[in-house]
């Protein structure tokens, strides 16, 4: 899978996404991600990408020209890349979006090639958003200085999921979360610490229990942070009928 991010701060978003596991992807060619600076299109003899907006108001505006110019130059990339044909969508990281969940990042893996649009100072000109965009994505209710962090986080959300960027023994689908469910506490050595021991069960050896134990720690948890988690997984998860005997 190709993400294609476009910025006016590409250092930023590569600081984030070339350490750890979404670095080693890359590395390992499970992924590519590259970022794009926006600036690199403007025609403005002083590279100028921002204009004051019509009709007056605050601050400042990125022009439609260069984020045009910037999108088309990185189609044109990921098509010499991966040859034509490509499943690829063009998201708008924005609090007027729709808010990622672990269900809609999942959707979002099926796509061939993401182009994330990263918008700074007061906002991107609605004609190229209304040309090139084809949805708007939030990570949460509430305003940044810019959609660089959000589109880093909708990467690392999303390329987790892809086959082979988790290390072999984690399994995503088997996360709490990802089930629908908060995660249960964890436990490593020292088996005591600060007078407080390890819970009994889990240094037993017995799967099961430790299963069923997790399982009922995860729920209780649930329960009293996110009711509505709860809610929605007893929902998914109706308890076995018990069977008749005739
Ligand atoms: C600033 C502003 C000032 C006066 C009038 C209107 C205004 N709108 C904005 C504004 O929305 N600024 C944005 C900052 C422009 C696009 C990038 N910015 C951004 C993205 N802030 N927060 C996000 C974001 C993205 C995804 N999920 C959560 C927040």
């Amino acid at each position: 899978m190709r993400f294609d991010i476009m910025t006016l701060f590409p250092a930023m978003v590569r600081a984030v996404l070339d350490e750890s596991i979404i670095g080693r992807a890359q590395k390992a060619g499970y992924i590519t991600v590259e970022a794009h600076n926006i600036r690199d299109y403007s025609q403005d003899k002083h590279h100028r990408v921002d204009d004051t907006p019509y009709g007056g108001g605050r601050g400042m505006l990125m022009a439609a020209p260069p984020v045009y110019d910037c999108h088309a130059a990185v189609c044109a990339m990921a098509d010499a890349a991966l040859g034509g044909n490509v499943k690829r969508r063009t998201i708008y990281l924005s609090p007027k979006g729709r808010v990622l969940t672990q269900d809609y990042a999942q959707t979002l893996t099926e796509y061939d090639h993401l182009i994330l649009l990263c918008g700074h100072y007061e906002g991107i000109d609605q004609r190229v958003l209304d040309e090139i965009v084809d949805e708007e994505i939030s990570i949460g209710d509430y305003v940044l200085t810019g959609g660089e962090l959000p589109a880093c986080i909708l990467v690392d959300c999303v390329a987790r999921m892809i086959d082979g960027v988790l290390p072999e023994a984690v399994c995503y689908e088997s996360e709490s979360i990802a089930c629908g469910l908060l995660e249960y506490p964890q436990y490593t050595r020292p088996a005591v610490w600060h007078d407080v021991p390890v819970p009994e069960v889990l240094q037993s050896g017995h799967h099961e229990k430790i299963d069923a134990w997790r399982l009922e720690r995860a729920r209780e948890l649930t329960g009293v942070l996110r009711p509505d988690l709860l809610a929605a997984y007893d929902a998914a998860h109706p308890p076995k009928p018990k069977k008749k005997r005739k």
